[in-house]
């Protein structure tokens, strides 16, 4: 099986493997394991954020950034189709008791003057504005990468507003490596920051928030509310410093697989792609082959590959680094003999 149903499917390396066996390990809800210690100091680090805490999951980590921002009865803004509103379960809404407040973005991107337009004040009947989300890179629009300059253009309304910003960055080190923006430079935009190790940067659990040391000292709270309050958990924080150290660069190897994947994919009778695709995420449309994306999954099941579906007629490609070019090659392969047969 060639799976290319999520980055968040690759195996821990080895050396991960070796790393969580060797870490030196403690209690962290006494704060007192140095290997987890050394990661969220590294994650600061490499964000520019004072602070950083390690998370089970990106879910865990932008429900925790919404209760820590947020009081109940505000509205958070976020785009559409984005992770926190469309994939978390309604998590904003049960836990933090705040509700969404959508919008469409563009590619991902929110518009700044929809975003100022969208903000609720000081009114009986209103609901305050408690929270902008951004989502960079976009998942459901394909991996794309949300342009700095958007996020600063937001950032100012933020400012002038007094309303905090937070950032689902579950692959911001893919935006980072792609555009050759500093992660800094993105981080630097919003109040907090998330993001997953266990993604493209392979780790086999955990996500990382981030922020001001205020920020974070009442995110540990929530997180133990939540019982995401840690033991020995260096286990699970080596995997995630090699993570750091040794597999953000090589994201650009996912992306030109992407590439190449999407470039083969869109010369096959019957088959196109939606997006144009700038990192790790393809998304591909049956509607011409006359195949529902259910259809063709199941299809392309047979022939040994795994995607997922994303719409009625739209079936999603993710590369990692456990799918190499000469895997790429082989799905090129068996997707023309298929389609042939189907078409
Ligand atoms: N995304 C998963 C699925 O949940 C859709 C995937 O396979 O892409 N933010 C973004 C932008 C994400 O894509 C995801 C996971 C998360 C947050 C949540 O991370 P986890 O799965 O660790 O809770």
């Amino acid at each position: 099986m060639i799976d290319l149903r999520s980055d968040t499917v690759t195996k821990p390396t080895p050396e991960m493997r070796q790393a969580a066996f060797d870490a030196v390990v403690g209690d962290d809800v006494y704060g007192e394991d140095p290997t987890l210690l050394e990661l969220e100091e590294l994650s600061a680090n490499m964000l520019g954020k004072e602070a950083a805490m390690f998370v089970t999951s990106g879910t865990q980590g932008n429900q925790i950034a919404v209760l820590t921002q947020c009081v109940g009865g505000q509205e958070i803004i976020v785009e559409e189709e984005s992770h926190l509103f469309f994939y978390e379960g309604a998590a904003m809404s049960v836990f933090a008791g705040v509700q969404p407040r959508t919008l469409k973005g563009n590619r991902g991107a929110l518009n700044p003057a929809e975003v100022k337009a969208a903000i609720r004040g000081e009114d009986v009947h209103a609901p305050e504005t408690g929270l902008i989300c951004i989502e960079n890179t976009h998942n459901r629009a394909g991996g794309a990468i949300i342009p700095l300059e958007n996020m600063q253009a937001i950032a100012e309304i933020g400012k002038e507003y007094h309303i905090p910003i937070h950032l689902d960055g579950a692959r911001i080190f893919n935006a980072a490596v792609a555009s050759g923006v500093d992660v800094k430079k993105y981080a630097a935009q919003v109040d907090s920051v998330q993001f997953c190790l266990s993604k493209g940067l392979g780790a086999p659990v955990g996500s990382i928030i981030a922020g001001t040391n205020d920020f974070i000292q009442r995110a540990r709270k929530w997180r133990k509310r939540l019982g995401g309050g840690l033991r020995q958990a260096g286990i699970l924080a080596a995997p995630g410093l090699i993570s750091l150290r040794e597999k953000v660069d090589r994201l650009v190897e996912d992306h030109n697989h992407a590439k190449l994947l999407a470039q083969s994919i869109n010369e096959i009778k019957g088959l196109s792609i939606e997006n144009e695709v700038e990192t790790n995420i393809v998304l591909v449309n049956t509607e011409a082959a006359k195949l529902t994306a259910a259809e063709f999954l199941a299809q392309l099941k047979q022939e040994g590959i795994l995607a997922v579906p994303f719409g009625p007629n739209t079936v999603r490609f993710v590369t990692h680094f456990d799918v190499s070019r000469q895997n790429i090659e082989e799905v090129v392969v068996r997707l023309n003999r298929m389609m042939k047969i189907l078409t």
